[in-house]
């Protein structure tokens, strides 16, 4: 009786356009008198966000479903993505701090050969996590099962880029994005993934 019911509410807030404030009934999950207890996504004590880009070489190799995939798989929420030729204004403001390099120039050819994927991903931790997950930024140096170590064996072509601080990652998220482009909306398995 109570499914028939938490499914006759799916279906009455899919149908009147409230898809995205539908969540999973905590007390279907946790029984009864849990319900009182779960936060509202609004409030939930983590909502670190990291900006991850695939770079020309990974579109270029179609590598971006594999990478997203990566990200999914981990649980982390997708709350913007998009594909553009980044211009060299914004990259030279994303790497404001490699502009003395003598890669600098090739890095900024490089960037702008061929267009790129961005994405923010959000969850506990993404920003150490997602580091963790691409691998050293010389991709001879890094861990076979990063995407770095997966895919790519040159640092002039390492296919993503990861935020690698908090202010790192609010700065790179302004700079490719506009508010509005970012969705807050509440994933399905959050409480399977996470402990409110
Ligand atoms: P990361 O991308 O791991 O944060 P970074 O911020 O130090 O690394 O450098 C930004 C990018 O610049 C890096 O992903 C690839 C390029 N790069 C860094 N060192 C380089 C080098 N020695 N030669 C060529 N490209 C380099
Ligand atoms: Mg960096």
């Amino acid at each position: 009786m109570l499914q028939r019911c938490v499914f006759k509410t799916m279906v009455q807030r899919f149908h009147s356009g409230r898809r995205d404030t539908w969540r999973f009934p905590a007390a279907l999950l946790y029984g009864h008198g849990a319900a009182t207890h779960r936060h509202s996504s609004t409030d939930l004590p983590d909502k670190e966000q990291t900006l991850i880009v695939v770079k020309p070489d990974g579109v270029q190799r179609r590598l971006v479903g594999q990478i997203v995939q990566r990200f999914e798989q981990r649980g982390f929420k997708l709350v913007g993505l998009k594909m553009l030729r980044v211009s060299e204004d914004v990259l030279s403001q994303h790497y404001c701090q490699l502009t003395s390099k003598p890669f600098y120039p090739s890095l900024l050819y490089y960037m702008m050969s061929a267009p790129v994927v961005v994405m923010v991903w959000e969850g506990h931790k993404v920003i150490q996590t997602s580091r963790v997950m691409v691998g050293h930024t010389n991709p001879a140096e890094a861990q076979a099962g990063t995407v770095r170590g997966d895919f790519s064996f040159h640092v002039s072509r390492n296919v993503v880029h990861a935020s690698d601080s908090l202010e790192g990652a609010q700065r790179e998220i302004q700079l490719w994005f506009q508010g509005k482009e970012l969705l807050n909306w509440d994933c399905w398995d959050q409480t399977m993934t996470c402990e409110e």
